[in-house]
């Protein structure tokens, strides 16, 4: 059996609550003096960093959410000085404003190490040839497992998204051993390698690591005939670092934390009560090692079950579930966060009505994406081009704020169903919890 960091993977669990209960007096202390945003809450709860001793006192903490970035956007939650940062990354807010998270060059090591272990944990060592077909940029899935890859020796092949028939190239060409990329998108490229008459013979995968939005055990299923490998889940989110908060190992069956660097917890989203574990409830993760963006009980609206027990690999490390659903409204469409209210904000920016219905699907593995707007009555007497260039506008306006973009159908007022209690203005066909 193999570890990237065998010691702290596989440390007894006395060993790594010292560690924990360490770090976080360490990162409570840090956060209070650095973080006026976070000191400002603390005090608002009337804690002071003297009555967090060690994790059994992580609940008298307050929460951090969504809307705190918001507020505290860009700068205000930083944990050392804008000279120490060296990199971003950034993913969508709940009405528009960006999530931008900030890294030290250490933060970026230790970064590195989750993935290292997530690819190791998938069977991957440094004599594999490593496939990066998650987005690079401000998104955190390329940079994140790109960064693994090479911090474990591997070859790395900094692909990107997109181009599909060139990367089954690349991977006959040069014998890609590992795959990293969103699970619909690993679909794809199946598709794509039997589509041009090849199998799984015709290419040397063994292992894909796959995360950023919900999969099923069928589509693991699907994707491990398709290509001929095993799949892994690996979880995470740009607000922690990215990719490799959790990583599956070769039982295959929940993701261990990276514990040394995530504690998590579970609440009820409604009460905020902590609750035990195996319980469905909303994960909450403290970064205790982070420097320039510390997050202490940060609500990852992610419904998710823990579960502590003895794994056949040997991590000692706590398992998560498959997230379950989420406790907000936020979509994850063909790998991008969405969220209702900034479909909103487009509209009404363009002039639009606010009587719209966003239609989410699948077919076969692709996400797709309508939205139906409403004409305004003033917008009915357009002729049929005026109507479809508007159409076409509107998606070019809803890809800017969104990143993925909608087909759009304007339709005649009144059209769209009528609720009567709350609006629905999600149909979301996929089955993916
Ligand atoms: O999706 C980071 C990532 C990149 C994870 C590559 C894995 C692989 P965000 O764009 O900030 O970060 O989105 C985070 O995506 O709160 C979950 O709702 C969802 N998500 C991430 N991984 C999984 C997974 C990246 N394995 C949000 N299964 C999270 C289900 C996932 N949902």
């Amino acid at each position: 059996m193999n570890y990237y960091q065998k010691e702290i993977e596989c440390a007894s669990l006395d060993t790594l609550k010292a560690l924990q209960d360490e770090r976080l007096v360490k990162q409570v202390n840090r956060v209070y003096n650095n973080v006026g945003y976070y000191r400002n809450l603390m005090q608002k709860a009337g804690v002071t960093p003297d009555d967090i001793k060690g994790t059994k006192d992580l609940y008298k903490l307050p929460f951090l959410s969504k809307a705190d970035l918001r507020d505290a956007y860009p700068y205000g939650l930083l944990g050392t000085p804008l000279s120490e940062c060296v990199r971003i990354h950034s993913t969508s807010g709940t009405t528009g404003k960006r999530v931008v998270a900030f890294y030290t060059q250490h933060d970026l090591d230790l970064w590195d190490d989750c993935c290292a272990r997530a690819i190791v944990g998938a069977g991957g060592s440094r004599e594999d040839i490593c496939q990066v077909c998650y987005g690079y940029g401000l998104f955190t899935g390329g940079m994140g497992l790109n960064g693994g890859s090479h911090k474990l020796g591997c070859l790395t092949l900094p692909m990107s998204s997109g181009n599909t028939e060139r990367q089954i190239q690349f991977m006959q060409d040069l014998k890609s051993t590992i795959l990293g990329c969103t699970p619909s998108y690993a679909a794809y490229i199946g598709e794509t390698l039997h589509e041009m008459g090849l199998t799984p013979d015709d290419i040397s995968l063994k292992a894909g690591i796959f995360g950023a939005e919900p999969w099923t055990e069928e589509m693991r299923h699907q994707i491990e005939e398709l290509l001929g490998i095993k799949a892994y889940d690996i979880y995470g989110l740009t607000e922690l670092s990215g990719p490799g908060v959790s990583f599956e190992c070769c039982e295959q069956s929940g993701m261990h934390v990276n514990e040394d660097h995530f504690i998590p917890e579970i609440i009820n989203p409604e009460t905020g009560e902590v609750l035990p574990e195996g319980e469905v409830g909303e994960l909450v993760f403290t970064s205790i090692t982070k420097e320039a963006f510390p997050l202490l009980r940060y609500r990852t609206r992610d419904l998710c079950v823990l579960h502590r027990e003895k794994c056949s690999c040997g991590r000692t490390f706590i398992k998560m579930s498959k997230p379950k659903g989420r406790s907000d409204d936020m979509l994850i469409i063909k790998g991008v966060n969405v969220f209702p209210s900034q479909v909103e904000a487009v509209l009404i920016e363009q002039g639009y009505s606010s009587n719209y219905r966003i239609e989410i699907g699948r077919e076969g593995n692709m996400d797709t994406f309508d939205v139906l707007v409403e004409l305004n009555s003033s917008q009915v007497s357009d002729t049929v081009k005026g109507i479809k260039d508007s159409e076409k506008a509107l998606a070019g306006a809803m890809k800017t704020m969104l990143g993925v973009v909608p087909k759009i159908h304007l339709v005649a007022p009144k059209s769209i169903e009528r609720s009567e209690g709350k609006a629905v203005r999600v149909i979301d066909k996929r089955k993916l919890h």
